[in-house]
């Protein structure tokens, strides 16, 4: 029996609205939890609740929007992804998830089907973590893998994780009950453009995702000496900012050059006390590696720390480099590959298998259920960026697969 068809247009639409929630000049600003992300949730909620979810927010402030199923005793199949954004980014990263999924109960409600398993739509809070530095909090705290410093780290503005969470339904008291043990849900599901530009440039329809890159991000800090500008000698200086330059570049050299991992990033530097007259005191950028091979970010971070040591001895600054938690890469099980594979074959859509240069939900989630992503292509590759697109066909196109890998996970399991 041919599956039932999901609504392209109002797929569409819903991506457009939730894309107007936010958007600026600047590209997107719904960065996690900030007034915008707090919009967007409401109204995401709003659509969940249309679509016959019963809408809960757990403690670490993920949105769980569950409908039971002909069989209550089995494990919930889980769909989702996230809404916050990064700064000036796109309005497709982590929305076509969400509003992926909500199309697909949306699409269930109309044609009265009810599936065996429970369903959950699943909405993670940070995501990202660019405003709060600890990204994938969200699926993390409910893959029961938080780490002590991500409870008491404070924000750019040095505002901490308590604050934070009470103004998206959150409680950092209970953070511990977002966790779900293994065998609470049957799978989880991630529909999410590429990112990068292999699909495009194949100009193949669907990603069936082979892996999730590890992660390995610090946060540095070179203290040198303020100084006048005009009057301390070049060889009496101990300048924060061309220290750390010396290690930005290591950063570049580690991933290009030497390909000890991946790729290396810069993304983030804040200078103090930042006047055209003074000589640096202290900088503090942000770092990181990512790999699909941990052995590689092991060797990555290695070598960055060895430079900066020398970099101390060399300039007469102190660097001190704090490590986040580290995001350990995730394999997608074969079986679960097949599954997306049949689901998009159903449609008669050509499938390319590749892993994933960014970092998802699912990964977290893979330590507490079996995970399946869907890739659709984003044009030039471009994404976190205002110029980050996908086009209406390519969204309706994964919405589609996701319905059907949901169906097919429903019958199979
Ligand atoms: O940064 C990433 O890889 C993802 O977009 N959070
Ligand atoms: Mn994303
Ligand atoms: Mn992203």
């Amino acid at each position: 029996m041919p599956s039932p068809k999901i609504n392209a247009l109002r797929l569409n639409h819903s991506l457009e609205d939730l894309g107007r929630i936010g958007h600026t000049d600047q590209g997107m600003q719904r960065v996690a939890f900030s007034a915008f992300d707090v919009e967007g949730r409401a109204h995401t909620m709003d659509l969940m609740r249309r679509v016959g979810l019963e809408v809960t927010i757990d403690p670490a402030g993920n949105i769980i929007g569950r409908r039971d199923g002909s069989e209550p005793g089995l494990a919930a199949i889980a769909l989702g992804s996230h809404i916050d954004t990064v700064p000036s980014g796109g309005k497709y990263d982590g929305a076509l998830g969400v509003m992926g999924a909500i199309e697909c109960l949306q699409t269930l409600q109309d044609q009265r089907i009810t599936t065996r398993h429970p369903l959950e739509v699943l909405v993670f809070t940070n995501e990202e973590g660019t405003g709060f530095p600890h990204w994938l909090f969200g699926s993390r705290a409910m893959a029961g893998s938080l780490a002590a410093e991500d409870l008491t780290a404070v924000d750019q503005e040095g505002i901490g994780l308590e604050t934070r969470l009470q103004a998206i339904g959150g409680d950092l008291s209970r953070i511990h009950e977002a966790a779900r043990s293994p065998g609470e849900l049957s799978a989880y599901f991630e529909l999410h453009i590429e990112q990068g530009p292999a699909l495009d440039r194949s100009g193949t329809p669907i990603g069936v995702v082979t892996g999730i890159t590890g992660r390995a991000a610090f946060e540095v800090e070179v203290a040198g000496a303020a100084n006048h500008a005009g009057t301390t000698p070049m060889g009496l200086r101990h300048d924060a900012l061309l220290s750390a330059s010396r290690l930005i570049l290591t950063v570049e050299r580690i991933a290009s050059e030497l390909e000890i991992c991946r790729v290396g990033t810069v993304g983030r530097v804040s200078v103090s006390p930042n006047a055209t007259n003074v000589v640096p005191g202290t900088v503090a950028f942000s770092v990181e590696f990512r790999d699909v091979d941990s052995n590689a970010l092991t060797a990555a971070e290695a070598e960055f720390r060895r430079n900066a040591a020398e970099v101390e001895a060399s300039d007469g600054v102190s660097v001190d480099i704090q490590a986040l938690p580290p995001t350990i890469p995730a394999p997608i099980k074969p079986e679960m590959q097949d599954l997306v594979a049949e689901a998009s074959a159903n449609h008669g859509l050509a499938t390319e298998r590749l892993p994933s240069g960014a970092g998802h939900d699912a990964q977290a989630m893979a330590a507490i259920t079996g995970v399946a992503m869907i890739f659709v292509p984003s044009i030039d590759g471009i994404s976190h960026s205002p110029l980050e697109f996908s086009t209406p066909q390519a969204c309706a196109d994964g919405a589609q697969v996701l319905l059907d890998l949901l169906l097919l996970a429903d019958q199979r399991e």
